[in-house]
């Protein structure tokens, strides 16, 4: 008899046990949903900054230009500073797809280069980018993520180049500013 009610304990604790953990997991997802939508980033690309090794996602720190060396390896540089208006274009280097957050590829400025699909939250650039130049010798696809509806998608061609998104319809009205999610590379 005894034995028999311990037993029934041992397993009562045991589901206990099991059940605070599925709560403990389900609050965790849920802040981590949450936390998307405003822009705040788990994670997020390392790059190393006068020395230093900063995150993307967090803080650029006052870096100007940051490219990627290997694939998530990412280095940041000081840009020698610019008369307004002059273009940075040139910054940009062969192979490499560029998002720069002004138009006419100005301020803050990242380089792509391996294929795949790149996720600009984790470079601090998500719905930031004004200007864009594919200086690649394939096609690259840029991406607003929705939600509960198709992604929006627009495709840049070869050495292609908009220095303001401005100028670019949105196909749900208004314009690309500000807008792209993620660059895929092929
Ligand atoms: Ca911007
Ligand atoms: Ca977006």
């Amino acid at each position: 008899m005894i034995s028999a009610f311990r037993r029934g304990l041992t397993v009562l604790g045991a589901s206990v046990v099991m059940a605070s953990c599925l709560v403990t997991t389900a609050g965790a997802s849920a802040v981590v949903d949450e936390s998307l939508p405003t822009g705040e980033q788990v994670g997020g690309v390392l790059a190393e900054y006068n020395g230093r090794t900063i995150n993307l996602a967090q803080d650029w720190e006052g870096a100007d230009y940051c490219m990627e060396e290997a694939p998530s390896k990412f280095r940041c540089v000081d840009l020698p500073a610019k008369e307004l208006g002059i273009t940075d274009i040139e910054d940009c280097r062969d192979g490499s797809f560029c998002l720069w957050d002004n138009r006419n590829y100005q301020a803050k400025g990242v380089e792509l280069r391996s294929p795949g699909r790149h996720d600009l939250a984790d470079h601090g650039l998500r719905d930031r980018a004004n200007s864009v130049y594919n200086y690649r010798k394939s096609q690259s696809k840029f991406i607003d993520v929705r939600t509960g509806i198709p992604d929006a998608e627009y495709t840049l061609t070869a050495a292609g180049k908009l220095g303001d998104l401005g100028q670019l319809v949105y196909p749900h009205g208004g314009n690309w500013n500000n807008k792209i999610d993620v660059v895929e590379l092929f």
